[in-house]
């Protein structure tokens, strides 16, 4: 049995991270039993979550558990599609994980009433004397590894532009599709419902939520992936944009 270590529910959301939410997307699409534990990035191998344990291995990393799943267990997570659409599909992974998440990031750790309502309570476990300097210090480093993601460097206004820009093209992309490559999930809508479903969570208040809302065909497109991959969780349809 395989066990997947992440962070658990929590923000609205059956789990708090996105890259978490892609593997275990994933390990249902592959249709391979799992079984979930509570973890804290340091006692990762590459010290972040997700990471598994598969027998005697472990593997840290979406990407390369995805590698893991393909190359144990013969799962090709886009076999209908042809090369061009497989280049496609991961053209977009690579702009949702190193474009679309950092501005997840921003409004959930450096916008400071997010943080409150969130971030800050990885840490309510903490001794009292330390728990503070602990917060701080974590959000200081989060902050900062938002600017050098590039996007960072444009707040407040104008990363969430930028944002919306890789937004939209997800959105055309998606068009009146059930999934973004065609009628069969592939790996990288696992991805998308990861990233999208952190960001329309109506846990957290941002303008990135706002301007994500106003593409009617991605919040039809996380509800459906809920009520597929989740239908277990307490989930309401999420508003539309006016
Ligand atoms: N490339 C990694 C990214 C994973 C990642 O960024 N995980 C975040 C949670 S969403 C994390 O553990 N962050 C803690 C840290 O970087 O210290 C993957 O695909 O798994």
């Amino acid at each position: 049995m395989i066990t997947l270590h992440g962070f658990g529910p929590g923000f609205g959301l059956p789990e708090i991270s996105p890259f978490v939410t892609k593997t275990e997307v994933q390990l249902k699409m592959a249709g391979l039993a799992y079984r979930k534990e509570k973890a804290m990035p340091p006692h990762s191998p590459k010290g972040q979550l997700p990471y598994i344990v598969d027998e005697a291995e472990s593997i840290a990393d979406s990407t390369f558990i995805r590698a893991h799943i393909e190359g144990k267990y013969g799962f090709d997570f886009d076999a209908p599609l042809n090369l061009q659409q497989r280049a496609q599909a991961w053209a977009f992974e690579r702009m949702i994980e190193h474009h679309v998440y950092w501005a997840l990031v921003g409004a959930r750790w450096v916008d400071p009433q997010n943080f409150a309502k969130g971030p800050t309570h990885f840490f309510d476990g903490a001794p009292a004397h330390l728990r503070e300097k602990l917060r701080e210090d974590a959000q200081f480093r989060v902050a900062e590894n938002y600017l050098l993601s590039g996007l960072g460097r444009h707040a407040p206004d104008d990363d969430i532009d930028l944002a919306a820009r890789s937004l939209f093209a997800l959105s055309v992309q998606l068009g009146d599709k059930l999934y973004l490559m065609g009628d069969t999930p592939c790996s990288t809508d696992a991805t998308a419902f990861g990233a999208l479903a952190g960001i329309l969570t109506p846990f957290f208040v941002s303008q990135l939520r706002e301007r994500t809302e106003q593409f009617g065909n991605l919040t039809a497109y996380v509800d459906r992936l809920m009520s597929q991959y989740y239908p277990e969780f307490a989930w309401a349809p999420l508003r539309q944009a006016a």
